[in-house]
């Protein structure tokens, strides 16, 4: 019982009359309603619930022990009804406590944890359309505007639709500037196509003249990669084949194309050049994007960039489809453009790389 004050007094208890019993059990509850009110006790609750309902040193138990127990008969009868009050007291003070303890530590966790509604919240990165996959909109919609239709095909290839059927047989030249990806240990020689002309091929062995379909796809060239140029690049192809198709109608579509794709003003030149699958052959250029046509360091101070290739059907590309194709009553025009340069023409990009490294920071420049 040591020092304190509350158990101090418990062994003189047999000396007082039954109306001094009272006031000393009062004493104790006091006691209790005083301790049970500060935090700095209820703090350690296992100790504050030991310290008063304790079976081997609780003062509830002392108190049985000391004031109950050794009772004289005279005062028996009001030690044992103040006990029992003082432990209803207690216990139903100490359940009051438990509930009110439990319930603040409720509180402050749910505080704690608390959503708030209002926050904003995370927000999610919405993707962008690649600009090549601008560029390739733009361009099937220009194109299906004045009659084409839009042909795509496999990018694994034969031999003969690459190659032999245009008009390039085995050992020209035009199959090394190609530089071409064969697919090894397959029973037939196969490739990765190096242009979408095969399409054309394909669709022509279908589909009896007339045609109007442009072709776009990846294609692709042994090239050391470099900033212009890559393994893979995107391509469009064209294609239009009928009874008295002439040159004036490919340079009515392509200054179309042209004006469409880079603006009413921009303008367009021919050049005369080689493919093995159109004749006569011509390259495209249109003004520079960027000066106008006044020169500049994109344009190498010529006022012109490169844009297409094209050329009037070889009438020898005929005579390997067949199918009502005759050299004598058809003839069409054919063009190839890249997608991935004229995506950076438009977007005034200047490094290829950046289209296909897919960094956030490029992609994020073109909602
Ligand atoms: C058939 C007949 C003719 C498609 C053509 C080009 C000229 C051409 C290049 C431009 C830049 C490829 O992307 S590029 O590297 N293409 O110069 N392509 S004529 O001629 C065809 C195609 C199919 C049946």
């Amino acid at each position: 019982m040591g020092t304190d004050p509350t158990t101090q007094t418990l062994a003189q208890l047999g000396d007082n009359t039954p109306e001094q019993v009272a006031p000393r059990f009062a004493e104790i509850r006091a006691r209790f309603d005083f301790e049970i009110s500060s935090d700095s006790n209820t703090g350690n609750w296992p100790a504050f619930i030991a310290r008063w309902t304790g079976r081997k040193s609780g003062v509830l138990t002392e108190i049985g022990d000391n004031w109950l127990k050794p009772a004289p008969p005279r005062l028996k009868k009001v030690v044992g009804q103040e006990f029992q009050k003082l432990k209803a007291h207690v216990e139903s003070a100490l359940e009051a406590k438990r509930k009110e303890i439990e319930s603040a530590a409720e509180q402050a966790a749910a505080a704690r944890d608390r959503i708030d509604l209002s926050l904003p919240g995370i927000e999610r990165a919405i993707g962008t359309r690649h600009i090549i996959r601008q560029t390739y909109e733009e361009l099937v919609r220009i194109f299906v505007s004045i009659g084409f239709s839009v042909v795509e095909g496999p990018e694994i290839e034969t031999p003969y639709y690459n190659f032999e059927a245009l008009n390039i047989p085995e050992h020209h030249p035009a199959r090394d500037n190609m530089d071409t990806f064969y697919i090894e240990g397959a029973r037939e020689p196969h490739l990765l196509r190096t242009h979408t002309s095969p399409m054309q091929i394909r669709t022509m062995e279908k589909q009896p003249p007339p045609v109007r379909i442009i072709v776009p796809g990846k294609v692709y060239r042994r090239d050391n990669p470099d900033a212009t140029h890559g393994y893979m690049f995107h391509q469009i192809e064209g294609l239009a084949v009928d009874t008295d198709i002439t040159f004036c109608d490919f340079k009515g579509t392509v200054e179309y194309f042209v004006r469409e794709f880079f603006g009413p003003k921009a303008k367009t030149r021919l050049r005369p050049s080689y493919f093995p699958f159109t004749e006569p052959s011509a390259e495209v250029d249109a003004t520079c994007h960027v000066c106008g046509g006044s020169g500049c360091r994109i344009c190498k101070f010529s006022g012109w960039i490169e844009l297409s290739g094209a050329g009037m059907v070889n009438p020898a590309v005929y005579g390997f489809v067949k199918n009502g194709y005759d050299a004598a009553k058809h003839s069409g025009f054919a063009f190839g453009m890249g997608i991935d340069r004229l995506a950076m023409m438009k977007y005034g990009v200047t490094e290829l790389p950046l289209l296909f490294q897919n960094d956030v920071r490029f992609l994020r420049q073109f909602p």
